[in-house]
């Protein structure tokens, strides 16, 4: 008999362990999430429903090949304007919808697993990587606050995230990102430059061909 929280083809979440050896300001905290996905998934379809999910522009005018949205009290945007955190989603007008109980709830318990105790998030950037998807090596320093750790949630097809070092053009190191793995970077990280290489082709069993990356973050 199974008595696990676990499908028998999944793996039970293991103990945090350092995301580069010898160092601890990022942890990576593999299957973290799993318990909480039957959680996590219809509290991001009534996200994706209020606020769908959008190709933005860059500021120098190309759609960003990752889809979009968020929730929380601040949302991340871009257009032509520059990049920025904002109270009102620009497709709609309205607030952004809400962080859903569930999500807070995984951001602080991996932040406090990976010894980031009080870690109050405001926005939660949701990112939507179909196959052929990627982001650019780049720095999130568009947060008020450098000290806060950001905590990322991985589902659906894996992915190989790039570290970079403190220099554009230092050479990145490739992780790769599976579903219900859980990564929180902070300190000394903070501003590591980062990526992801594009997604490859592949089917979910849960999530189909695509996958989605929750970061949360301290904006303001
Ligand atoms: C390391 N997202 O939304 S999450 C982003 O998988 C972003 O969608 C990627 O980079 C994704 O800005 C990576 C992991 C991440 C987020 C922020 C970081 C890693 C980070 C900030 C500093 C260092
Ligand atoms: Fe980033």
């Amino acid at each position: 008999m199974n008595l696990s929280l676990f499908a028998d083809e999944e793996q039970a979440p293991a103990a945090p362990a350092p995301l580069v050896p010898g160092t601890s300001a990022s942890m990576l905290l593999r299957g973290f999430a799993l318990p909480y996905v039957a959680g996590l998934l219809p509290a991001l379809d009534a996200i994706a429903h209020a606020a769908p999910l959008r190709h933005m522009l860059t500021p120098g005018g190309l759609p960003m090949s990752v889809a979009m949205s968020s929730c929380g009290l601040l949302g991340w945007v871009t257009d032509r304007r520059g990049y920025r955190y904002a109270a009102l989603d620009p497709a709609s007008g309205q607030p952004w919808p809400p962080m859903p109980a569930v999500f807070l709830r995984l951001a602080q318990e991996a932040a406090l697993a990976a010894g980031y105790a009080h870690f109050n998030p405001d926005a939660c950037l949701v990112n939507r990587y179909a196959p052929g998807a990627r982001m650019a090596l780049h720095q999130d320093r568009d947060e008020r606050d450098f000290t806060a750790p950001i905590v990322s949630v991985s589902l659906g097809l894996p992915a190989t995230f790039l570290f970079g070092g403190a220099a554009r053009a230092d050479k990145a190191a490739r992780i790769p990102l599976l579903h219900g793995d859980v990564v929180v970077w902070g300190g000394v990280d903070r501003l590591r430059f980062h990526g992801v290489a594009p997604l490859k082709e592949g089917e979910h069993a849960l999530l189909g061909a695509q996958r989605i990356n929750l970061t949360f973050r301290k904006a303001s």
